[in-house]
């Protein structure tokens, strides 16, 4: 497949894409929110991929969606045609883990693409920030909803309603990032952790995603319950079988995926 506003790799097990706008600080743009699902759909369906890695450049992750391109649309644009948010939730149906790397800017969308992803690694660099509210609008992928979840109510609120950017340190004080590292580290940092989480029994890797996920939808005992049948399902999976008899016989396991 040929992409114009990304670039895509694999790294042993790992599928990388790299947001590549570099002129307007990776602005998103349909174009590359269509060719990111398409991107991520396919490492998705891809037995030989284990986890993803999505990044931008080392100015920024992205800075938000494409202000020149939407600066014309009317209501009906965005609402009937769904133009700029049409193809945002393709990256909520990937099963496999996405890590976000994160340098830079990550403003608006950005912010809330990363917020999309399973989790942040970002550098000593990165600015997290919903600035919408300077533009005449409110975040309109996740910030006013992720955010909070993430960061708590009063972070969130400080940041959607002045606008202001949260460097590194802040972000992993208030538990947005889950590491912090240099920014010349950042990238292999993501691809560390996402060969490591590859190496593992997918079905195992893809419910504990689906299981970690349950507990922003709906009450504590569902979200319990949801966990148990996952755990209980997979003493179905020869990787079960396999993984407890390698750590009882003292070897490495050889996972099959199955
Ligand atoms: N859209 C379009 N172009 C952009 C964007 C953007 N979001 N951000 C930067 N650019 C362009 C600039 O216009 C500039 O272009 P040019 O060289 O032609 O003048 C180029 O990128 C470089 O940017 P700057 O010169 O401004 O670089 P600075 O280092 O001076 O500043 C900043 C960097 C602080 C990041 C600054 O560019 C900035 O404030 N950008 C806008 C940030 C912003 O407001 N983001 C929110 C956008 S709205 C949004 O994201 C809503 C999401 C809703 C999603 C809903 C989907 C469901």
């Amino acid at each position: 497949m040929t992409y114009e506003c990304i670039l895509v790799e694999t790294i042993g097990k790992v599928g990388l894409v790299r947001l590549n706008r570099p002129q307007v600080l990776n602005a998103l743009n349909d174009q590359l929110m269509t060719e990111l699902g398409q991107a991520l759909s396919g490492f998705d369906a891809d037995d030989n991929i284990g986890a993803m890695v999505v990044t931008g450049s080392d100015k920024a992750f992205a800075a938000g969606a494409d202000i020149a391109a939407m600066a014309n649309y009317s209501y009906m644009d965005v609402y009937k045609g769904e133009y700029i948010t049409r193809n945002w939730e393709t990256i909520k149906s990937v099963r496999k883990p996405v890590i976000a790397a994160v340098r830079g800017f990550a403003l608006g969308g950005g912010c809330e693409l990363a917020m999309m992803c399973d989790f942040i690694i970002c550098a000593d660099t990165a600015k997290f920030g919903q600035p919408e509210i300077k533009l005449g609008i409110i975040p309109g992928a996740g910030g006013t909803q992720r955010l909070p979840r993430a960061v708590s109510k009063a972070k969130a609120m400080d940041l959607c309603l002045t606008g202001r950017m949260m460097d590194a340190a802040e972000a992993e004080r208030a538990g947005l990032v889950s590491r912090v590292v240099p920014a010349d580290r950042c990238l292999d940092e993501a691809l560390e952790a996402a060969t490591v989480i590859a190496a593992y029994s997918i079905p195992s890797v893809m419910m504990a995603k689906e299981s970690v996920n349950r507990a922003f939808e709906g009450p504590l005992s569902e979200g319990m319950l949801f966990e148990r049948r996952m755990f209980h399902s997979l003493f179905a999976t020869e990787d079960q079988k396999e993984g407890m008899a390698a750590f009882v016989g003292k070897r490495k396991p050889e996972f099959k995926n199955k």
